[in-house]
């Protein structure tokens, strides 16, 4: 089975985004049985999903897990639903702002994630790295590629399950934000690696 990792660039200021470290990182990591392929999207409206499309189209995986940097937030989060809003209070990195505007116009008002959710953040939370499942992706660039990997899927009818997953700021980066949790970033590889195969475990108990 195939798994698509995606992180994110840098944005509001920082020079490292913890996702794409994480994720490049995980996509190294040998699991039997499961190829792991890693694409990074930028931090921009739109052209995020279109990157995230391209990557699906050639990749052809089975699970997509797109990874983001949730400064501020203290544990791995498992998003639950993305919303069809886009409400950015920072510009993105091609300094768009959009206020109150739909993800997509006339577009379902959410997406559920497909993976499971409660055995992803249970078996992260397991390997003893503190994981919940989240109710609120945001309103920026992430829930808005959330929202648009699930919506193109739903669209094509296409036999893949998608979802997103929030870590911390890094510990380097923290230290910029007086107060801010961090992971570290082998914890956020582990992190990522436990997700992908609580993603493959149920894919292959579902006998697909
Ligand atoms: N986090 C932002 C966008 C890119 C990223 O890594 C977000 O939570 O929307």
């Amino acid at each position: 089975m195939k798994v698509l990792l995606t992180g994110f660039a840098p944005f509001g200021g920082e020079t490292v985004n913890p996702s794409w470290e994480a994720v490049q990182r995980a996509a190294e990591e040998k699991t039997e049985g499961i190829a792991v392929a890693a694409a990074l999207l930028p931090t921009a409206f739109g052209a995020a999903v279109k990157a995230a499309v391209a990557a699906i189209e050639a990749q052809r995986p089975d699970v997509v897990i797109a990874v983001g940097q949730a400064g501020g937030r203290c544990e791995i989060s498992i998003e639950r639903v993305a919303i069809n809003i886009d409400d950015a209070s920072i510009p993105d990195n091609q300094g768009s702002q959009p206020r109150d505007m739909p993800v997509v116009p006339g577009g379902p008002a959410a997406y559920f994630s497909t993976l499971p959710i409660k055995a992803m953040a249970e078996a992260i939370r397991r390997a003893g790295i503190p994981s919940s499942v989240s109710n609120s992706a945001g309103t920026f660039v992430c829930n808005h590629t959330m929202y648009g990997i699930l919506h193109y899927i739903a669209q094509e009818q296409l036999p893949i399950k998608a979802g997103f997953i929030h870590i911390p700021y890094l510990p380097e980066q923290a230290v910029h934000h007086k107060g801010a949790p961090s992971l570290a970033l082998q914890d956020a590889v582990r992190a990522l690696v436990i997700a992908v195969q609580a993603a493959a475990e149920e894919h292959y108990t579902m006998g697909k």
